[in-house]
């Protein structure tokens, strides 16, 4: 069955019933202040960090699902329905709800009342639009009663679901005409509040849960709506709401607006106080002023939309492939934004309370952000600079909030240092910028602690250096890419062994992975000391890489393909004599990538074992066979079930690695075969099989083991967005940033006539026009920019004016 259609000239996706297998999300928001919004308008908003900051409260794993929202009640005679069906769920005579870039929209009918509503972030400003239209489609004059809602969050999510016996004293409001000010923890922290306000005078409010609702009743049947009269309620503690009551009349045919906003607001430093519990409602009366009208409102939204077109102006392709066009043109970039606004922290499995940034995670989010909004790109770097530890190592994650390491999870990870050098060097490319590591940039947060950018990625280098066990493999710490591969750990204690915060560095198990990310990263950190002319740094680093690819092919190849680890005894993880987990996705994509093996053919050895071992029509595995039983000394793979997560998952994240490797080995054919099976917009036809959302990728889709083989989850917040845009871009398509210029090195199924891209680098426009009349899978036979013939395949940034056209010819 099919929930709705992609319509690329809105660029949205438009559901047209409110049962999805899944809630089917949204983002709102560009800077630093966030919702999340359901395809019934479930969900949340949140200033810079959705644990300290979280305006108004989600119920995570609720039953009925998707609890709690921004909901409009309309009463119409005995009739209440919502236009985004929670939480009442009355069936509606028709629903649509279109998910945008940056807002969603919320159209249905009931009873011949159309409402439709708009829910978006503007560009400058922290707060959530909703814009609500009613229209009298029937011959009769109409009397509703139309009531807002939504549930105050006491700011700390996480202390807000856990600790009542204080918060059920705390929470303070004020209602002061049509504006609710929720002001719990002003007097203690006297800066910041929230404001739920709509632009009309209203009939009566709502600030206290149980009376809106009724004790025992739920916002799918409060008693205020059902009595079509607010009480006038306000909070004293327990659990603050904001609700508006307007009674609305419409003529046949006529429409009435109502614009609420749910903002953020605070102090400036320097202001004073009246009383601690005395709002400055300045900084309120700045916002709603900003969007009182429709006008206003609307052309906030354009804004919005303009800006998203000129973002996405930056890489368009036309390839005669409409899937391809929509997935690369529209939602693969749109999700790369949010996961670089998110990290982890925020979605429908993610309950934004646990993690923050991730040292890893965001570092390969900037492999697809950085060419929408590099000098972002620019700052996120510097940011998770600051977090690293003298030694080169990092915390694993760090706060939105506060930008310093999460001391809970701690560090270990002995992977996280070398993604540093692998998301700057790919700014660099992008930009040309060497400038960036020039900046000084602290240790751990220490003021007093610093030194350059270059100096922090020399030190993410020597940590693998210095940390290799008795193969001269990398020390793999408490875990690498694969969170749940912990090989160092011994607890007894049970539910323990993978969380242990021991010595990153040991005892001694070792990985492959981390040695093949520390050649494909080591040689661009090699690049970049040759292009700072450190010229005896470069060869001291190469003769580095060098000794670990004769490691690799030494110690790491097991016959067929790579092995993927040894264990604190030395056994081989991801080898034949396993008999459990005796292939890995990790070591062959990451060491294929690296080039390892390219030349002795040990990587298409590889490449074949993980297509006869791992792969399904839902994607690759990320190991075979499954782990049937617990096994202490793996750590927490095991405790997944079989299929699920990292025991034998398709972990969407890794698949593009095999996806370009394939391209390595000029493998067009097989690089697309792949890219599209994890792909959810060449999925629409299985919707009921992969569930999440067709717009967006997931981190993991159940493998074969599974039960619920081909079922995703997790979708959202995944580094596969990055990776898959990168690898369609650079590696299928060939439109490859490279530290002299934009490279163009396609790698393409054979029977594709060609296509072509517009790319903005550096500054210039380049129109792309590529041909493939021999029909092969790659090899440039020529390349002309302006119309010259170009000795290599790399383009000179500084050819040309603003706009360059490129004829590239495959053959
Ligand atoms: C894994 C989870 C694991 C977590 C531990 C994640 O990346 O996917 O399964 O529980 O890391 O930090
Ligand atoms: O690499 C990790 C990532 O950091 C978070 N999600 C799961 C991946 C594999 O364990």
């Amino acid at each position: 069955m099919k929930y709705g259609f992609f319509d690329d000239k809105n660029k949205e996706y438009v559901i047209t019933t409110p049962k999805t297998p899944l809630p089917w999300i949204n983002y709102l928001g560009s800077n630093d202040f966030f919702g999340i919004i359901s395809n019934t308008a479930g969900g949340y908003d949140f200033y810079k960090d959705a644990k300290l900051l979280r305006l108004t409260r989600y119920r995570y794993n609720n039953c009925p699902y998707d609890s709690n929202g921004r909901y409009y009640y309309i009463k119409d005679n005995e009739t209440i329905w919502n236009p985004g069906w929670q939480p009442t769920q009355t069936p509606l005579d028709s629903y649509e709800c279109r998910h945008g870039l940056g807002y969603s929209t919320f159209e249905s009918e009931k009873n011949k009342l159309r409402a439709k509503m708009t829910a978006f972030v503007p560009i400058k400003d922290n707060v959530e639009i909703n814009k609500l239209e009613l229209t009298n489609i029937s011959e009769n004059v109409k009397t509703l009663d139309l009531f807002s809602y939504v549930e105050f969050c006491l700011w700390n999510a996480e202390d807000d679901c856990t600790n009542f016996q204080r918060n059920f004293s705390t929470g303070e409001v004020e209602v002061i005409d049509s504006t609710i000010y929720h002001k719990t923890e002003y007097r203690e922290r006297r800066n910041h509040y929230a404001i739920y306000h709509v632009n009309h005078e209203i009939d009566g409010f709502d600030t206290d849960r149980a009376t809106f609702t009724g004790f025992y009743n739920s916002p799918a049947n409060p008693d205020v709506v059902k009595a079509g009269v607010s009480k006038n309620s306000v909070a004293h503690g327990w659990s603050p709401i904001g609700s508006h009551h307007i009674k609305v009349t419409l003529q046949p045919n006529e429409s009435a607006s109502f614009i609420f906003l749910l903002g953020y607001c605070k102090n400036k430093k320097e202001e004073k106080f009246e009383a601690p519990n005395v709002i400055n409602k300045a900084p309120a009366k700045e916002l709603i002023a900003k969007y009182s009208t429709d006008e206003q409102v609307d052309t906030a939204l354009n804004e919005l939309k303009t800006y998203w077109t000129n973002l996405l102006s930056k890489f368009n392709i036309e390839t005669g492939n409409e899937q391809l066009n929509r997935s690369v043109n529209i939602w693969n970039q749109y999700q790369c934004m949010v996961t670089f606004n998110m990290s982890r922290s925020a979605s429908y499995f993610e309950s934004g309370m646990g993690r923050g940034m991730g040292f890893r995670d965001s570092s390969q989010d900037l492999l697809g952000f950085v060419h929408l909004i590099p000098s972002r790109a620019r700052e996120r770097i510097l940011d998770i600079a600051n977090t690293q530890f003298e030694d080169g190592s990092a915390y694993h994650q760090y706060q939105p909030l506060t930008k310093t390491g999460n001391l809970n999870v701690g560090s270990g990870f002995n992977d996280d240092p070398l993604w540093l050098i692998a998301g700057t060097c790919a700014y660099i490319k992008e930009t040309g910028d060497y400038s960036i590591l020039d900046e000084e940039c602290t240790f751990d947060s220490d003021a007093n602690k610093k030194a350059t950018l270059l100096e922090h990625l020399r030190r993410s280098f020597n940590y693998t250096v210095t940390h290799k066990g008795p193969h001269g493999l990398p020390l793999i710490g408490r875990a690498d890419w694969n969170d749940c591969l912990n090989l160092n750990c011994f607890s007894d204690t049970p539910g323990e062994s993978f969380q242990t915060t021991g010595p990153s560095s040991g005892p001694v198990a070792e990985s492959v992975f981390i040695a093949g990310l520390f050649v494909k990263y080591g040689k661009e950190y090699v690049t970049l000391c040759q292009k700072l002319n450190l010229d005896d740094e470069a060869k001291a680093c190469q003769k580095e890489v060098d000794t670990m690819i004769e490691a690799i092919t030494t110690h790491g190849w097991d016959g067929k393909w790579f092995i993927r680890a040894f264990d604190a005894n030395s056994n081989p993880i991801g080898s034949h004599v396993n008999k459990e987990g005796q292939i890995f996705i990790e070591s062959q994509g990451m060491c294929v990538m690296a080039e390892v093996g390219v030349d002795n053919g040990m990587a298409l050895e590889a490449l074949n074992s993980v297509k006869e071992r791992l792969d399904t029509k839902y994607g690759i595995m990320l190991q075979q066979p499954a782990y049937t039983t617990y096994h202490l000394e793996l750590g927490e793979i095991s405790s997944y079930p079989p299929g699920y997560k990292e025991n034998a998952g398709i972990f969407c994240h890794n698949n593009p690695w095999i996806v370009c490797s394939e391209t390595i080995v000029g493998h067009g054919n097989r690089a697309f075969e792949l890219y599209k099976k994890t792909n959810p917009i060449f999925l629409e036809d299985v919707q009921d099989v992969h569930r999440t959302e067709p717009y967006a990728f997931c981190q993991m889709v159940a493998g074969k083991d599974a039960p619920s083989f081909g079922e995703g989850k997790n979708s959202w917040l995944t580094g596969t967005a990055a990776w898959t845009f990168a690898t369609i871009s650079q590696f299928i398509l060939g439109i490859k940033p490279d530290f002299d210029g934009l490279r163009i090195d396609p790698c393409i199924p054979s029977d594709c006539d060609g296509y072509n891209c517009v790319r903005v680098f550096r500054g210039k426009t380049y129109n792309i026009h590529v041909t493939n009349p021999n029909h092969v899978e790659k090899g440039v036979a020529s390349l002309k920019v302006n119309g010259t013939v170009m000795p290599s395949n790399v383009i000179d940034p500084t050819l040309g004016e603003d706009t360059v056209e490129v004829e590239v010819v495959l053959g």
